[in-house]
């Protein structure tokens, strides 16, 4: 424990290889990693946090490089997670991504790092959580979170970032079945990057069109049903997201990332999007469901671990026998088990 606070404590001073070894706990999922996330919690919650998703190739790299060095010129400190959930089979493309970030290296202000785990893709969208905290504890003013837009992974990035910028890019012509139908969802911000083609302006207005036939689009940064939100938010977490969501219009950005252009009025944007949170409650409204939301997967993982613990090996599988029999259902077998358990027995009295 001693370890993990003075682990934290270089954290907080802005030592880069005390935090690039946090990161590297954080990855192997040890156990010191929690204790210094613990101890490092307090001074976390000033960063902007940008994600940056959209489909493979259209520019997510570069132009969070070209965001980067713009956050640079206006004297913000920059922290970036790229998160590859693929990586352990195109390791050269997390490669790449290092090499078109070369104009970065060397800016103390600026700190770069690829995440990969072994893991599921849940382990990486926890670990990726766990690295935006070390980031925000060493203090970085803005920290950017770059994911390829994987079905499950926008929305947990979703649910990690302030802002989410969504990049699109032409080339599919007007075509709209080429844009991930869901995606459009957690855009707080569209791009369409490569505006060097000629196809970038149709895919603007196309995308323009369908931000106008969307209407308020449902926000998916609700938690599902059966969850701790049901019970401890219930308006807040169901329903059509309140009337301030409603109030900001995603707009529709257009950048080359190759020169930059484009890059100051998409930052311009993302100031805005930030005072847009700060004004009314809604900054407050995320946090809380972010809570909820991690409190939520957290309880689930801790209450398993517990019951596994406390239950007979034996025990369990005599259920598996049982259930394999078509004596008891999985679900009946499941209810048995925590019912055996004293706190169990508690629960159901107290629900
Ligand atoms: N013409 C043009 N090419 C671009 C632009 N931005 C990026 N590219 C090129 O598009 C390719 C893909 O860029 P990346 O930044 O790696 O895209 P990415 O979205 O991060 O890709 P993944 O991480 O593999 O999903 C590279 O060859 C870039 O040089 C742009 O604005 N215009
Ligand atoms: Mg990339």
């Amino acid at each position: 424990v001693a370890d993990a606070a003075s682990l934290a404590d270089d954290v907080t001073a802005g030592n880069r290889r005390a935090l690039a070894r946090l990161i590297s706990l954080v990855e192997d999922d040890a156990p010191e990693a929690d204790e210094t996330l613990a101890a490092l919690y307090p001074h976390t919650g000033k960063a902007h946090v940008i994600g940056v998703t959209g489909a493979p190739g259209t520019g997510k790299s570069t132009l969070t490089n070209q965001i980067a060095l713009e956050y640079r010129r206006r004297d913000q400190t920059v922290g970036i997670v790229a998160v590859d959930p693929t990586s352990p089979f195109s390791g050269g493309a997390l490669l790449g991504d290092r090499i078109r970030m070369r104009d970065l290296a060397g800016d103390p202000g600026i700190f770069i790092r690829s995440m990969a785990t072994r893991g599921s893709l849940g382990g990486l969208a926890w670990a990726t959580a766990d690295a935006v905290t070390a980031l925000d504890g060493a203090g970085f003013d803005i920290v950017i979170v770059e994911t390829v837009g994987a079905g499950q992974a926008e929305v947990e990035i979703a649910r990690l970032a302030h802002t989410v910028i969504v990049v699109e890019a032409p080339g599919f012509g007007d075509d709209v079945q080429a844009i991930k139908a869901g995606i459009l969802e957690i855009a707080d911000v569209l791009v369409v990057n490569k505006a060097d083609d000629p196809h970038a302006e149709g895919t603007a207005r196309t995308l323009r069109a369908m931000l106008d036939l969307g209407g308020s689009m449902p926000d998916r940064r609700v938690a599902h049903h059966g969850s701790l939100a049901d019970r401890i938010e219930p308006d807040r977490s169901q329903g059509p997201a309140g009337e301030l969501e409603s109030s900001w219009s995603v707009p529709v950005e257009m950048t080359n990332a190759l020169t930059g252009e484009g890059v100051p009025e998409l930052v311009d944007r993302l100031a805005r999007h930030l005072e847009f949170l700060q004004r009314g409650e809604e900054r407050e409204r995320r946090e809380r469901m972010r809570a909820v939301a991690a409190f939520d997967a957290w309880l689930r993982e801790a209450l398993l671990r517990a019951l596994l613990a406390n239950s007979e090996t034996e025990r369990m599988s005599q259920m598996v026998d049982r259930i394999v029999a078509r004596e008891i259902m999985p679900q009946q077998a499941a209810r048995m088990l925590v019912d055996e358990l004293e706190w169990g027995r508690d629960s159901r009295r107290n629900a």
